[in-house]
């Protein structure tokens, strides 16, 4: 049994929705962000970016708003040739090119895209800073710009890098069974092109941060998920050793991957503020933020998926072609390949490939965003699934179970020689079925079309990879950001007998703080609001790479479980010593250590912490005094948690605006720590999903000017678009770590849009629609619907 279940089974903290620790601080405004934080003599930055998506600087001119009396310094790239690396891009497969410029925090000769880095100007407060900024004068002199990725692999496209002599940086595939034994055993093969469009993280919180140089040490305050990441690259570029770096993560308010990331702005105010010997502050807007935050997705791919008549897959090929934008950044060409891993989703493939193709375009850089390369794969699979059985004729939910790993094949290896942990598919969309009624669905269709409604339902039966990640894999394939995936935790007593919990995870609204402290709760007998959990400061305690890729739960609180176990252990022995029994009698009960069957006889950690700090001579020979372990935990293989979602829509027929109806939820991340927790991250991912799906989209226009710049024209949904999810679990333990569980924080961002489309696609057959792209503007619904009439409307 997981260690979750054991909690479970004895009725401990673990498993209980309790309410989040860290909600009264932020919601009482008393939590402390980046741009709460103010230092002594703090000047405040403004970037100047370029309003050319691609250009050669000819000159600049920055001397008027160095006239100014409030500008303190201003400073271009030719200022900034002294910095001991650039920017990295942590992906280094043996055996791939990937061709690359080097790319530094000012642009230096030209500018690649509408907002890159020319200029920064440098007050005494904030304000002046931006009106400073309208006094520095660049020319450019703009050159042709490619804002389509496949266009810029055509030949005769616009370079975006002259130097590389091509837009393409890398080509990668993987792949496993024998796919042209696949497509000749199938009866029916189906070809789609399957776009997933370029979307914003759009956290809640733009980007920012505090640095401050002094005395040889840098600190930087920076809402970051990667603090650790961030620490090693600022030592790299600004040569410095990395125990002269602090980095802080405050408090941070969202990420979805936009803050996995080094930026441009931390080395490049770092070294500000060593060159000026000064703290500075620089907080981005929203509008920057949607023009230079790393984007996601921004994939096409062309797929071929080839069945036999009775519904069987034999083979599956897929060729994404990956919009990179201008620049590698930190992550960029790995993200389309961690799809790859998974190219075959729930089901048993025979044959599988995916080949890649990364191309710079004059588009701000793409990388991770919730879901990072998986959304994408399951959207393929999930569109091509309907797809597939709408071409044999054949149930879309026969189809999937048709297909399905069993449940009694796990640990299962797949084509492409993946083991997934553990699963049952079946059980999710039978679980799922118990909450929606589809011939229900389908008997209420024809009144509604009658009122001009043409409802829909669609559904997605998912699984996705996480818990970054077992090096042993990672290295090998390149993904290892130069160190490992593994993760570290302390866990201390005080003499009092309260916990604090170093963690190098870095939470932003996952609840990491109730979540882990339920977990040490269980294990030493205490009270979580008594755990303190300490996270996003390199300067205290754990080692540690970071929050995404939902690693938190099976590699972070892991590694914090391994630590309070060891501190148990601890405590068996001193209190077994004590009350002269054996150490392997002693267990926790009603928040003490004590003798199984006589709970009488037994000591509540604080005696035990008490006697470890104060009578250290009384503990057992030879042992060391105090409470205090860490642990490091580099996991043997991924978690690969699973569902099934369904989603129910109305489509207007007149205007072809979608509502979502229901969105069903069934999705399982191994025995729950917090179920309350758990809805939450689902509720979160789904609405992440329908975003894309219906309303949010990155745009350029042809010069490379970005269209949706702001929230007006990126459509982020509010609750008043989305219905209340409705969701329920099930549990499959994964055996890959002790406590059982699989992450959740990207499931319903990557389970999601391939339900919606699928649902309304199922609306729009009546009128003569079988297919459709993302994102589903009520225009795009419209012409489609238009042109199936013949064009007539
Ligand atoms: N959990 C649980 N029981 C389980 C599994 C998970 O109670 N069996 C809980 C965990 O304890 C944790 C939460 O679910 O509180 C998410 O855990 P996990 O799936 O491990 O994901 P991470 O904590 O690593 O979070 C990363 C993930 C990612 S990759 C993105 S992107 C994302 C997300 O989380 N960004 C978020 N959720 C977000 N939520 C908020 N509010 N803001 C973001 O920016």
């Amino acid at each position: 049994m997981s260690l979750v279940e054991q909690s479970h089974a004895a009725g401990g903290h673990v498993g209980k929705p309790l309410r989040r620790k860290e909600d009264p601080r932020l919601i009482t405004g008393r939590a402390t962000y980046v741009d709460d934080i103010t230092l002594p003599g703090m000047l405040h930055a403004v970037v100047v970016r370029s309003p050319e998506a691609h250009a050669r600087i000819v000159s600049i001119d920055t001397s008027a708003a160095e006239a100014r009396d409030d500008v303190v310094a201003v400073f271009t790239g030719a200022d900034m040739t002294d910095l001991a690396s650039p920017l990295p891009c942590a992906w280094a497969p043996e055996g791939v090119e990937v061709k690359q410029v080097e790319h530094w925090p000012l642009a230096r000769d030209a500018v690649k895209h509408v907002g890159d880095p020319v200029a920064v100007v440098v007050c005494e407060d904030r304000g002046a800073a931006f009106d400073a900024a309208e006094d520095v004068f660049v020319e450019y002199e703009p050159l042709p710009a490619v804002t389509d990725a496949r266009a810029a692999l055509a030949d005769g496209s616009p370079l975006v890098h002259e130097s590389l002599g091509t837009n393409q940086s890398h080509e990668w595939s993987l792949g496993g069974g024998d796919l042209e034994a696949g497509f000749a055993a199938a009866d029916v093969i189906i070809e789609r092109t399957v776009e997933n469009h370029r979307i914003s993280g759009a956290p809640i919180e733009p980007r920012g941060l505090v640095a401050d140089y002094r005395a040889g040490h840098l600190t930087i305050h920076t809402s970051t998920q990667v603090p650790h990441f961030v620490r090693l690259f600022l030592g790299l570029m600004l040569g410095m050793s990395e125990e002269r770096v602090r980095v802080i993560a405050p408090e941070v308010g969202g990420g979805f991957g936009a803050k996995l990331q080094m930026t441009g702005e931390e080395a490049l105010f770092s070294w500000v503020s060593r060159k000026l010997q000064r703290p500075v502050k620089w907080i981005e807007t929203r509008s920057e933020h949607m023009a230079v935050c790393h984007h996601g997705r921004a994939q096409t791919a062309d797929i071929r998926m080839g069945a036999t008549n009775d519904g069987r897959i034999t083979a599956f090929h897929v060729k994404i072609t990956q919009d990179l934008g201008a620049y590698l950044m930190l992550l960029t060409p790995t993200i389309p390949s961690l799809g790859a891993f998974v190219m075959n989703g729930v089901y048993d493939m025979p044959a599988v490939q995916t080949d890649i193709v990364g191309a710079y375009t004059n588009t701000c850089a793409t990388d991770a965003i919730r879901g990072a390369g998986r959304p994408e794969a399951t959207h393929m699979i999930e569109v091509c699934m309907d797809q597939l059985a709408a071409e044999l004729g054949m149930d879309r939910l026969e189809l999937r179970r048709k297909n399905f790993i069993p449940k009694e094949n796990f640990p299962a290896e797949t084509a492409v020689g993946i083991v997934y942990d553990s699963g049952d598919y079946a059980g999710a969309l039978d679980k799922l079925l118990e909450h929606v009624d589809v011939a229900e669905v389908e008997a209420s269709k024809a009144a509604l079309r009658e009122q001009g409604i043409l409802r829909g339902i669609g559904f997605s039966t998912y699984t996705e990879i996480c818990g970054l990640a077992p090096s042993r894999i990672t290295g090998p394939a390149g993904f290892g950001l130069q160190a490992g995936l593994w993760e570290s935790a302390i866990v201390r007593v005080t003499v009092t007998g309260a916990v604090t919990v170093y963690t190098g995870t870095s939470p932003h609204g996952q609840g990491h703080e109730t979540t882990m402290a339920q977990v040490v709760a269980d294990q030493l007998g205490v009270d979580p609001e008594n755990v303190e959990i300490i996270h996003g400061d390199t300067g205290t305690g754990a080692m540690g790479l970071g929050t995404y890729g939902s690693r938190s739960t099976a590699v972070g609180t892991e590694s914090i479980s391994r630590a309070a176990e060891k501190v148990a252990k601890k405590v068996r022995e001193i209190v077994a010593h004590t009350l002269e029994a054996s150490a392997e009698d002693i267990v926790v009960q009603d928040g003490k250590f004590v003798v199984k069957g006589s709970p009488d006889k037994g000591m509540a950690l604080a005696e035990v912490a008490g006697m470890a700090h104060v009578r250290p001579e009384l503990l057992p020979e030879g042992m060391e005094p105090a409470l205090e372990e860490t642990s490091f935990y580099d996991p043997q293989n991924f978690v690969f948690p699973f569902g099934a979602h369904a989603c129910i829509v109305d489509v207007e027929e007149e205007t072809g605006k979608v509502r979502v109806v229901r969105h069903i939820a069934v999705d399982d991340c191994g025995p729950a720590i917090n179920p309350m927790l758990i809805d939450g991250q689902v509720h979160g991912g789904i609405a992440h999903a329908i975003g894309q799906a219906l309303y949010e989209q990155v745009a350029y226009d042809e010069d490379g000017q970005l269209v949706t710049g702001t929230f007006v024209d990126y459509a982020l949904p509010t609750a008043a678009e989305l219905p209340s999810f409705e969701t329920d679990r099930t549990e499959t333990p994964s055996p890959v770590n002790t406590l059982g569980v699989k992450g959740v924080g990207e499931a319903g961002t990557i389970a999601a849009t391939p339900a919606v489309l699928n649902a309304v696609v199922d609306a729009l057959r009546p009128v003569g629609v079988t297919y459709l792209q993302m994102p589903l503007f009520p225009e795009r619904i419209w012409r489609a619907m238009n042109d199936a009439k013949g064009g007539a409307a």
